[in-house]
């Protein structure tokens, strides 16, 4: 009965989706259109564990840099692959050092709440996910090879999206993003996880290069993807040497990249924070009151918003290589970290369900997120106060 009444929600939402599509629009998504200040649409794609320095020698990965803005400082925020995901759509990784099968907690919001709080569509788009919404760890092709993986898909590891059917249903595979592509029924926030082997887990950044280059070719062409303000991040979840440090290549792709901007590159520090940053800069959303608050907005976009775009003291000093103490760490532990409430930047305040669950002021003396542009890391731990 449970899955009856789950697929008759996701027949129904399919159908408004499509009903609300407005062929004049290249970028209409389900539903309406919230104009952003920058973009109306952001697409980030994953690759995997590459180093800056092989992503930037490689040629494919070269010719899709000639078509956008090259982000030369970008961080990953600690290794392996799975804090890496949920760091950027939950603003935090709870200490994470590991790709264990891993449940954050309902009660731990994610940019899935700050987007429906200002009614803007989201997805994403797993390739060879089973099916919509699927909580398993891992699915095996039919040579029973690496095919889809959970530490992969960031928003189904936090339980307020995958336990409430309506979220989880939005977690897709890549047949029904040709679908929904073809249908111009794509989202406004969209993040594509390719499989094993394209994102270049089980192969390398020649193949991964290649797979972006010929997925990203006609869809740059395609204004139900690309619309006229569509903004695309391509990039990697982490550097694949431990012991240097974790910068990634990433590329800011789409017409929304102003034209003078085309093939520059851009050296302000950033990481999988800014990401969210970015987006609430873009929405004038609230924020998650985590490191999302102090991550440096993408400058293109921060001219535009008024944000302030900071220099990262002792950025040749920092490595985000390896994470802090948590509850997720399978060594040394730490608690549940409590989002800082009180955090304001540039007006975006916490989203009011955050505050209602989390700004007890007994709660909130333990806080330890301060704004800052410094992100913490195994060298630099969160320092709790006396008595939490
Ligand atoms: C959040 O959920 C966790 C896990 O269920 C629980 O331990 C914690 O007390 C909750 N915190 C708040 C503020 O609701
Ligand atoms: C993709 O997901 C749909 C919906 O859950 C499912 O019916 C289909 O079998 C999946 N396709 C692949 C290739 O896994
Ligand atoms: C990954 O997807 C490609 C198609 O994009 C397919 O050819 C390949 O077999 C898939 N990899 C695995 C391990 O299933
Ligand atoms: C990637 O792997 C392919 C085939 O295994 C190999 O030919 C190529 O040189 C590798 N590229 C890099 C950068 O290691
Ligand atoms: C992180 O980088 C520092 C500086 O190179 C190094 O000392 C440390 O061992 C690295 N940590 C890990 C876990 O690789
Ligand atoms: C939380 O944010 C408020 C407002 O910016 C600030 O005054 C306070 O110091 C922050 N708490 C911590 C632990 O940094
Ligand atoms: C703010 O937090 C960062 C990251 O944990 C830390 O490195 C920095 O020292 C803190 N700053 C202040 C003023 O407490
Ligand atoms: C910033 C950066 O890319 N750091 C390192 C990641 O690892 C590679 C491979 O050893 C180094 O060459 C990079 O300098």
């Amino acid at each position: 009965m449970i899955l009856t009444a789950v697929i008759v929600a996701a027949i129904a939402f399919a159908h408004g989706a499509s009903a609300g599509n407005n062929e004049d629009n290249g970028h209409k998504g389900p539903g309406h259109v919230v104009e952003g200040v920058a973009f109306d649409r952001y697409i980030t794609i994953w690759l995997e564990n590459t180093d800056f320095a092989a992503a930037s020698a490689d040629p494919n990965f070269q010719a899709l840099t000639k078509q956008g803005l090259q982000l030369t400082n970008y961080f990953a925020v600690t290794h392996p692959s799975e804090p890496n995901y949920i760091s950027t759509v939950g603003g935090e990784y709870f200490g994470m050092q590991n790709d264990d099968f891993t449940q954050v907690p309902a009660n731990i919001s994610t940019i899935v709440d700050l987007l429906e709080d200002k009614g803007i569509s989201w997805a994403e788009y797993q390739e060879d996910m089973p099916s919509s919404g699927f909580t398993g760890f891992q699915s095996l092709n039919a040579q029973g090879k690496n095919d889809y993986v959970r530490k992969h898909n960031p928003l189904i590891i936090y339980d307020s999206v995958a336990t409430v059917p309506a979220r989880a249903n939005l977690i897709k595979n890549f047949t029904l993003f040709q679908e929904d592509l073809k249908n111009n029924a794509l989202a406004q926030w969209i993040f594509i996880t390719p499989n094993m082997t394209n994102d270049g887990h089980d192969t390398n950044i020649t193949f991964s290069s290649k797979w972006a280059i010929d997925f990203l070719g006609p869809l740059l062409k395609n204004p139900h993807f690309n619309g006229p303000k569509t903004l695309i991040s391509l990039t990697f979840d982490e550097n694949s040497t431990g012991r240097l440090q974790n910068r990634v290549d990433t590329v800011l792709l789409g017409n929304a990249v102003p034209r003078s901007l085309i093939g520059t590159q851009d050296a302000a520090f950033y990481n999988h924070y800014s990401d969210i940053a970015t987006i609430e800069a873009n929405w004038k959303l609230h924020t998650l009151g985590r490191y999302d608050v102090g991550a440096n907005v993408f400058s293109f976009v921060a001219k535009k918003t008024g944000d302030v775009v900071r220099t990262l003291p002792d950025l040749d000093k920092t490595f985000l290589n390896a994470s802090y103490p948590g509850v997720f760490n399978s060594g040394p532990k730490a608690p549940l970290p409590i989002p800082n409430t009180s955090l304001v930047v540039n007006h975006r305040t916490v989203l009011p369900k955050i505050v209602a669950t989390w700004g007890s002021a007994a709660l909130q003396k333990c806080t330890t997120y301060n704004g800052s542009l410094v992100v913490p890391s195994a060298a630099n731990p969160p320092v709790l106060p006396q008595g939490c």
